[in-house]
Protein backbone atom coordinates (compact mmCIF):
# COMPACT_ATOMS: atom_id res chain seq x y z
CA UNK A 1 0.00 0.00 0.00
CA UNK A 2 1.33 3.43 -1.12
CA UNK A 3 0.73 6.83 1.04
CA UNK A 4 -0.91 8.43 -1.93
CA UNK A 5 -3.82 5.54 -1.72
CA UNK A 6 -4.78 6.65 1.49
CA UNK A 7 -8.00 9.21 1.19
CA UNK A 8 -7.12 13.32 0.69
CA UNK A 9 -9.10 13.19 4.37
CA UNK A 10 -7.16 10.29 5.89
CA UNK A 11 -3.67 11.60 4.69
CA UNK A 12 -4.72 15.19 5.75
CA UNK A 13 -5.76 14.01 9.46
CA UNK A 14 -2.92 11.88 9.34
CA UNK A 15 -0.14 14.75 8.76
CA UNK A 16 -2.02 17.41 11.01
CA UNK A 17 -2.17 14.70 13.78
CA UNK A 18 1.74 13.90 13.37
CA UNK A 19 2.46 17.58 13.42
CA UNK A 20 0.64 17.84 17.01
CA UNK A 21 3.04 14.89 18.10
CA UNK A 22 0.62 11.98 18.63
CA UNK A 23 1.88 8.59 19.08
CA UNK A 24 1.75 5.89 16.71
CA UNK A 25 -0.47 3.71 19.03
CA UNK A 26 -2.82 6.35 19.45
CA UNK A 27 -3.38 7.49 15.73
CA UNK A 28 -4.16 3.43 15.13
CA UNK A 29 -6.96 3.68 18.49
CA UNK A 30 -8.71 6.90 17.00
CA UNK A 31 -8.54 5.08 13.47
CA UNK A 32 -10.38 2.07 14.82
CA UNK A 33 -12.55 3.90 16.83
CA UNK A 34 -13.17 5.53 13.37
CA UNK A 35 -14.21 1.93 12.01
CA UNK A 36 -10.86 0.90 10.37
CA UNK A 37 -9.38 -2.21 10.57
CA UNK A 38 -6.59 -3.04 12.15
CA UNK A 39 -4.13 -3.89 9.73
CA UNK A 40 -5.01 -1.14 7.48
CA UNK A 41 -4.79 1.78 10.45
CA UNK A 42 -1.63 0.10 11.46
CA UNK A 43 0.06 0.42 8.02
CA UNK A 44 -1.42 3.75 7.30
CA UNK A 45 -0.16 5.10 10.17
CA UNK A 46 3.74 3.63 9.85
CA UNK A 47 3.01 5.12 6.41
CA UNK A 48 2.34 8.69 7.03
CA UNK A 49 5.03 8.61 10.07
CA UNK A 50 7.56 7.52 7.37
CA UNK A 51 6.44 10.32 5.06
CA UNK A 52 6.15 13.14 7.94
CA UNK A 53 8.66 12.11 10.64
CA UNK A 54 10.46 9.06 9.49
CA UNK A 55 13.03 9.98 12.39
CA UNK A 56 10.18 9.37 15.01
CA UNK A 57 10.54 6.62 18.02
CA UNK A 58 8.51 3.03 16.64
CA UNK A 59 6.87 3.72 19.93
CA UNK A 60 4.40 6.60 20.87
CA UNK A 61 5.55 8.62 24.39
CA UNK A 62 3.05 9.04 27.07
CA UNK A 63 2.25 12.63 25.99
CA UNK A 64 2.25 11.77 22.29
CA UNK A 65 -1.17 9.34 23.55
CA UNK A 66 -2.81 11.90 25.59
CA UNK A 67 -2.50 14.39 23.09
CA UNK A 68 -4.04 12.53 20.02
CA UNK A 69 -6.65 10.93 22.41
CA UNK A 70 -7.93 14.73 23.21
CA UNK A 71 -7.42 15.72 19.76
CA UNK A 72 -9.34 15.73 16.49
CA UNK A 73 -11.37 11.67 15.97
CA UNK A 74 -9.87 10.07 12.64
CA UNK A 75 -11.83 10.98 9.99
CA UNK A 76 -14.83 8.92 8.88
CA UNK A 77 -14.60 6.14 6.72
CA UNK A 78 -15.21 6.69 2.75
CA UNK A 79 -18.14 5.34 1.70
CA UNK A 80 -16.40 3.27 -0.80
CA UNK A 81 -14.75 1.58 2.48
CA UNK A 82 -16.56 -1.13 4.28
CA UNK A 83 -16.42 -0.05 7.90
CA UNK A 84 -16.06 -3.19 9.39
CA UNK A 85 -13.34 -6.27 9.00
CA UNK A 86 -16.11 -8.72 6.96
CA UNK A 87 -12.97 -10.72 5.34
CA UNK A 88 -12.12 -11.43 8.89
CA UNK A 89 -15.85 -13.20 9.71
CA UNK A 90 -14.86 -17.04 9.64
CA UNK A 91 -11.70 -16.13 9.32
CA UNK A 92 -10.76 -19.70 11.82
CA UNK A 93 -12.23 -21.28 9.21
CA UNK A 94 -13.06 -24.29 11.79
CA UNK A 95 -14.22 -27.76 10.35
CA UNK A 96 -17.83 -27.24 11.97
CA UNK A 97 -19.42 -24.41 13.88
CA UNK A 98 -22.18 -25.30 16.52
CA UNK A 99 -24.77 -23.29 16.56
CA UNK A 100 -27.42 -23.11 19.37
CA UNK A 101 -30.20 -25.70 16.85
CA UNK A 102 -27.44 -27.19 14.41
CA UNK A 103 -23.76 -27.80 13.67
CA UNK A 104 -22.67 -26.75 10.01
CA UNK A 105 -19.57 -27.98 8.41
CA UNK A 106 -17.53 -26.18 6.29
CA UNK A 107 -16.80 -27.29 3.62
CA UNK A 108 -14.17 -25.15 1.47
CA UNK A 109 -12.58 -21.62 2.60
CA UNK A 110 -11.03 -19.20 0.13
CA UNK A 111 -9.14 -15.94 1.76
CA UNK A 112 -9.11 -13.55 -0.73
CA UNK A 113 -11.75 -12.56 -1.23
CA UNK A 114 -13.60 -14.55 1.60
CA UNK A 115 -15.39 -17.32 0.56
CA UNK A 116 -16.87 -20.02 2.69
CA UNK A 117 -18.85 -23.16 1.61
CA UNK A 118 -21.35 -24.57 4.31
CA UNK A 119 -22.13 -28.31 4.52
CA UNK A 120 -25.71 -28.83 5.87
CA UNK A 121 -26.59 -25.05 7.11
CA UNK A 122 -30.32 -26.22 6.50
CA UNK A 123 -32.60 -29.99 7.15
CA UNK A 124 -33.80 -30.80 3.71
CA UNK A 125 -36.97 -30.17 5.80
CA UNK A 126 -36.86 -26.33 6.15
CA UNK A 127 -35.64 -26.31 2.49
CA UNK A 128 -38.75 -27.69 1.46
CA UNK A 129 -40.91 -25.76 3.73
CA UNK A 130 -39.47 -22.70 2.45
CA UNK A 131 -39.90 -23.78 -0.98
CA UNK A 132 -43.90 -24.41 -0.36
CA UNK A 133 -43.83 -20.91 1.37
CA UNK A 134 -42.58 -19.10 -1.55
CA UNK A 135 -43.86 -20.82 -4.15
CA UNK A 136 -47.75 -19.29 -4.07
CA UNK A 137 -45.98 -15.50 -3.72
CA UNK A 138 -43.59 -15.59 -6.72
CA UNK A 139 -43.02 -12.99 -9.28
CA UNK A 140 -40.09 -11.41 -11.08
CA UNK A 141 -37.11 -10.97 -10.22
CA UNK A 142 -35.94 -6.81 -10.12
CA UNK A 143 -32.76 -5.15 -10.08
CA UNK A 144 -32.04 -1.66 -8.51
CA UNK A 145 -31.51 0.55 -11.32
CA UNK A 146 -28.48 2.44 -10.03
CA UNK A 147 -29.12 6.09 -11.51
CA UNK A 148 -32.85 6.27 -10.34
CA UNK A 149 -33.60 3.96 -7.78
CA UNK A 150 -36.05 1.51 -9.24
CA UNK A 151 -36.75 -2.07 -9.66
CA UNK A 152 -36.38 -2.82 -12.88
CA UNK A 153 -37.05 -5.91 -14.30
CA UNK A 154 -33.86 -6.76 -16.52
CA UNK A 155 -32.37 -9.25 -18.74
CA UNK A 156 -29.80 -10.24 -16.66
CA UNK A 157 -31.90 -11.79 -14.07
CA UNK A 158 -34.41 -13.99 -15.05
CA UNK A 159 -35.59 -15.73 -12.14
CA UNK A 160 -38.87 -15.54 -10.09
CA UNK A 161 -38.65 -14.33 -6.48
CA UNK A 162 -40.29 -13.54 -3.03
CA UNK A 163 -39.06 -12.63 0.49
CA UNK A 164 -39.91 -12.91 4.01
CA UNK A 165 -40.02 -10.48 6.66
CA UNK A 166 -37.41 -10.84 8.99
CA UNK A 167 -38.75 -13.21 11.80
CA UNK A 168 -41.86 -13.61 9.67
CA UNK A 169 -42.54 -17.15 10.77
CA UNK A 170 -41.02 -19.50 13.60
CA UNK A 171 -38.92 -21.24 10.71
CA UNK A 172 -38.00 -17.73 9.23
CA UNK A 173 -36.32 -16.69 12.99
CA UNK A 174 -34.63 -20.02 13.36
CA UNK A 175 -32.71 -19.86 10.34
CA UNK A 176 -31.96 -15.93 10.79
CA UNK A 177 -30.59 -16.86 14.65
CA UNK A 178 -28.66 -19.78 13.44
CA UNK A 179 -27.11 -17.23 10.24
CA UNK A 180 -26.24 -14.70 13.14
CA UNK A 181 -24.94 -16.99 15.23
CA UNK A 182 -22.77 -18.26 12.11
CA UNK A 183 -21.10 -15.32 11.07
CA UNK A 184 -21.21 -13.40 14.17
CA UNK A 185 -23.67 -10.44 13.37
CA UNK A 186 -26.74 -9.00 14.73
CA UNK A 187 -30.00 -10.41 13.22
CA UNK A 188 -31.37 -7.22 13.10
CA UNK A 189 -28.52 -6.28 10.25
CA UNK A 190 -29.63 -8.87 7.77
CA UNK A 191 -32.22 -7.65 5.13
CA UNK A 192 -35.26 -9.95 4.70
CA UNK A 193 -34.30 -13.89 3.05
CA UNK A 194 -35.29 -13.73 -0.34
CA UNK A 195 -36.21 -16.74 -2.06
CA UNK A 196 -35.27 -17.38 -5.83
CA UNK A 197 -36.70 -19.73 -8.40
CA UNK A 198 -34.42 -20.51 -11.52
CA UNK A 199 -36.28 -22.42 -14.65
CA UNK A 200 -34.10 -24.21 -17.36
CA UNK A 201 -32.25 -21.42 -19.11
CA UNK A 202 -32.80 -18.87 -16.49
CA UNK A 203 -29.51 -17.37 -14.91
CA UNK A 204 -28.42 -14.14 -12.80
CA UNK A 205 -26.04 -12.59 -14.61
CA UNK A 206 -22.23 -11.75 -13.17
CA UNK A 207 -23.04 -8.76 -10.76
CA UNK A 208 -21.74 -7.31 -7.77
CA UNK A 209 -24.25 -7.44 -4.40
CA UNK A 210 -23.01 -4.18 -2.86
CA UNK A 211 -24.06 -0.87 -4.06
CA UNK A 212 -22.16 1.47 -6.08
CA UNK A 213 -22.18 4.64 -3.50
CA UNK A 214 -20.95 7.28 -6.42
CA UNK A 215 -24.24 6.49 -8.59
CA UNK A 216 -27.39 8.76 -7.62
CA UNK A 217 -29.68 5.80 -7.79
CA UNK A 218 -28.28 3.39 -4.61
CA UNK A 219 -29.07 6.46 -2.01
CA UNK A 220 -31.80 5.15 -1.17
CA UNK A 221 -31.25 1.57 -0.76
CA UNK A 222 -28.17 2.65 1.26
CA UNK A 223 -30.04 4.38 3.58
CA UNK A 224 -31.65 1.37 4.68
CA UNK A 225 -29.08 0.18 6.68
CA UNK A 226 -25.47 1.25 5.52
CA UNK A 227 -23.81 -0.92 2.85
CA UNK A 228 -23.84 -4.60 2.31
CA UNK A 229 -21.07 -6.37 3.74
CA UNK A 230 -21.40 -10.01 2.57
CA UNK A 231 -23.75 -12.57 1.01
CA UNK A 232 -25.31 -15.78 2.01
CA UNK A 233 -26.83 -18.11 -0.82
CA UNK A 234 -28.66 -21.11 0.33
CA UNK A 235 -29.45 -23.99 -2.27
CA UNK A 236 -33.06 -25.63 -1.36
CA UNK A 237 -32.50 -28.48 -3.95
CA UNK A 238 -30.40 -30.47 -6.25
CA UNK A 239 -30.26 -28.89 -9.66
CA UNK A 240 -29.85 -31.65 -12.57
CA UNK A 241 -27.60 -29.85 -14.28
CA UNK A 242 -26.36 -26.03 -14.47
CA UNK A 243 -27.22 -23.42 -12.22
CA UNK A 244 -24.08 -23.03 -10.11
CA UNK A 245 -22.37 -19.92 -8.38
CA UNK A 246 -20.09 -18.86 -10.28
CA UNK A 247 -16.86 -15.90 -9.16
CA UNK A 248 -15.07 -15.63 -12.63
CA UNK A 249 -12.30 -13.51 -11.21
CA UNK A 250 -11.56 -16.18 -8.67
CA UNK A 251 -12.44 -19.40 -11.18
CA UNK A 252 -14.74 -20.54 -8.52
CA UNK A 253 -17.52 -22.64 -9.33
CA UNK A 254 -20.01 -23.53 -6.57
CA UNK A 255 -22.17 -26.28 -7.30
CA UNK A 256 -26.00 -26.38 -5.31
CA UNK A 257 -26.37 -29.05 -3.08
CA UNK A 258 -29.90 -28.88 -1.13
CA UNK A 259 -29.13 -27.29 2.40
CA UNK A 260 -25.64 -26.18 1.61
CA UNK A 261 -24.50 -22.43 1.44
CA UNK A 262 -22.51 -20.23 0.06
CA UNK A 263 -21.06 -16.92 2.13
CA UNK A 264 -18.75 -14.10 0.93
CA UNK A 265 -17.53 -10.85 2.15
CA UNK A 266 -16.50 -7.94 0.20
CA UNK A 267 -14.19 -6.27 2.28
CA UNK A 268 -10.50 -6.92 1.06
CA UNK A 269 -7.71 -7.04 3.19
CA UNK A 270 -7.25 -3.04 2.88
CA UNK A 271 -10.95 -2.97 4.13
CA UNK A 272 -12.24 -1.51 0.69
CA UNK A 273 -14.90 -3.05 -1.23
CA UNK A 274 -13.39 -5.82 -3.42
CA UNK A 275 -14.20 -6.59 -6.73
CA UNK A 276 -13.26 -10.27 -6.94
CA UNK A 277 -16.74 -11.06 -5.29
CA UNK A 278 -18.36 -10.70 -8.77
CA UNK A 279 -20.57 -13.65 -8.90
CA UNK A 280 -23.60 -14.79 -11.22
CA UNK A 281 -25.78 -17.79 -10.85
CA UNK A 282 -25.21 -19.77 -14.25
CA UNK A 283 -28.16 -20.71 -16.36
CA UNK A 284 -29.54 -23.70 -15.18
CA UNK A 285 -29.43 -26.07 -17.60
CA UNK A 286 -31.86 -29.11 -16.67
CA UNK A 287 -34.53 -29.27 -13.62
CA UNK A 288 -34.91 -26.51 -11.81
CA UNK A 289 -33.03 -24.42 -9.20
CA UNK A 290 -34.22 -22.83 -5.74
CA UNK A 291 -32.58 -20.80 -3.38
CA UNK A 292 -32.48 -18.37 0.08
CA UNK A 293 -30.23 -15.20 -0.57
CA UNK A 294 -29.55 -13.37 3.10
CA UNK A 295 -27.48 -9.39 2.41
CA UNK A 296 -25.78 -8.54 5.55
CA UNK A 297 -25.85 -4.76 5.79
CA UNK A 298 -23.02 -2.90 8.03
CA UNK A 299 -25.60 -1.20 10.70
CA UNK A 300 -29.69 -2.46 11.21
CA UNK A 301 -31.11 -2.97 8.11
CA UNK A 302 -34.73 -0.96 8.34
CA UNK A 303 -36.50 -0.75 4.80
CA UNK A 304 -37.75 3.10 4.30
O1 LIG B 1 -28.49 -17.98 -7.88
C1 LIG B 1 -27.36 -17.75 -7.52
O2 LIG B 1 -26.54 -18.68 -7.41
C2 LIG B 1 -26.98 -16.35 -7.27
C3 LIG B 1 -25.83 -15.92 -7.80
C4 LIG B 1 -25.48 -14.62 -7.59
C5 LIG B 1 -27.74 -15.48 -6.54
C6 LIG B 1 -27.29 -14.19 -6.36
N1 LIG B 1 -26.18 -13.76 -6.87
C7 LIG B 1 -28.02 -13.19 -5.60
O3 LIG B 1 -29.17 -13.49 -5.21
O4 LIG B 1 -27.47 -12.10 -5.36
ZN1 LIG C 1 -25.61 -11.74 -6.10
Amino acid sequence: MKFESLAADLRAWLQDSIGRGCGRDALVQSMRAAGYQPKFARQAVDLAFARFAPDAEETPTAAGSAEAAAGAAAPVQSAEAVPVDSHEILASSPNAIETSDRVVHILMALNAPRIVLFGDLLAPEECDALIEMARPRLQRSTVVNAETGAYDVHEARTSRGTYFERGENELVARIERRIAELIERPVEHGEPIQILHYLPGAEYKPHYDYFDPKLPGNERVLAMGGQRIATLVMYLNDVTAGGSTVFPQVGLDVLPRKGNAVFFAYSSERGELDARTLHGGSPVAEGEKWIATKWIRVGPYRPL
